[in-house]
């Protein structure tokens, strides 16, 4: 899963048209370098980012995914936990959703369950204003994880949205020390007991650099080990910034798991 950014730092700022053709064009290359799903992402999650109303969300995001849609033929995840722009995404041709709350907010859970769509949900505890403010858990962090998702699983099926559409994600980096991360990634198989794909997200993250103490723009071979460590433990999509390198490091991994060159 290749991320595609837009919000209104991320591309060229020669005005709208510009930044979605660039933002197109870096899709296209993802695609090119072995990507199967593009994540669109309207609106920031770092820790201690502001949130933006659905309306922002959506004339950032919408342009984004009927272009993808419509001129490459892409399968389109929507990052995003507002049930307009759910609505809105799924009607221009969106193949998945994800949402970091975990379709928490009001009207989430109906508009992802209408839409038909598969759902990534992901545990986060706090906001991403305020989530890196002392996290601390009563529980090992994999339990705590194992029962968020859980209970957000059978909300899911108690509002009519099926098993076998969800995604699960234990959401590194949201409300967690390093060392919850580093416990959390080596535990991610404990997550397969809930019978469900599992997507993993560390690409860049301060995990890494708080490991390797290296800046964002040099955190690729940490990132890939923790992309081999997460396909071993049971991850299935893994959500990256640097698509091509990934792909390497995945079939690589993948080719010593099988023992041998089969897919
Ligand atoms: C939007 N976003 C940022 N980080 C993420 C992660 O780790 N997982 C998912 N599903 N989405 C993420």
């Amino acid at each position: 899963m290749g991320i595609l950014n837009v919000t209104p730092d991320s591309f060229s700022d020669g005005g709208q048209h510009t930044a979605i053709d660039d933002a197109l064009h870096h899709a296209e290359r993802m695609l090119a370098e072995g990507a199967a799903i593009i994540d669109v992402g309207g609106e920031s999650t770092r820790p201690g980012a502001t949130p933006i109303s659905p309306q922002q969300e959506l004339d950032r995001v919408a342009p984004v995914v009927e272009r993808l849609v419509r001129e490459l033929d892409a399968l389109v995840s929507v990052d995003t936990s507002a049930p307009e722009v759910m609505r809105e995404v799924a009607r221009l041709g969106a193949g998945m959703l994800n949402d970091v709350r975990s379709l928490r907010r009001e009207g989430a859970l109906q508009a992802a369950t209408c839409s038909g769509l598969p759902v990534c949900l992901m545990h986060m505890v706090g906001e991403p204003g305020d989530m890196q403010y002392a996290p601390h858990y009563d529980v090992d962090i994999e339990e705590a994880v194992l029962t968020f998702l859980d209970e957000r699983i059978a909300a899911c099926e108690a509002a009519g949205l099926r098993r076998s559409r969800l995604i699960l994600d234990p959401g590194f980096g949201f409300g967690k020390t390093v060392e919850h991360n580093l416990r959390l990634l080596n535990r991610m198989d404990r997550l397969q007991t809930l019978g469900l794909p599992l997507l993993a997200g560390m690409s860049r993250k301060s995990m890494i650099g708080k490991v390797l103490e290296r800046p964002v723009e040099e955190r690729l071979a940490g990132g890939l080990a923790l992309a081999a460590l997460a396909v071993e433990r049971g991850a299935r999509i893994l959500r990256v910034h640097d698509v091509g390198p990934s792909v390497d490091a995945v079939n690589m991994t993948w080719a010593v798991l099988q023992e041998g060159l089969e897919p």
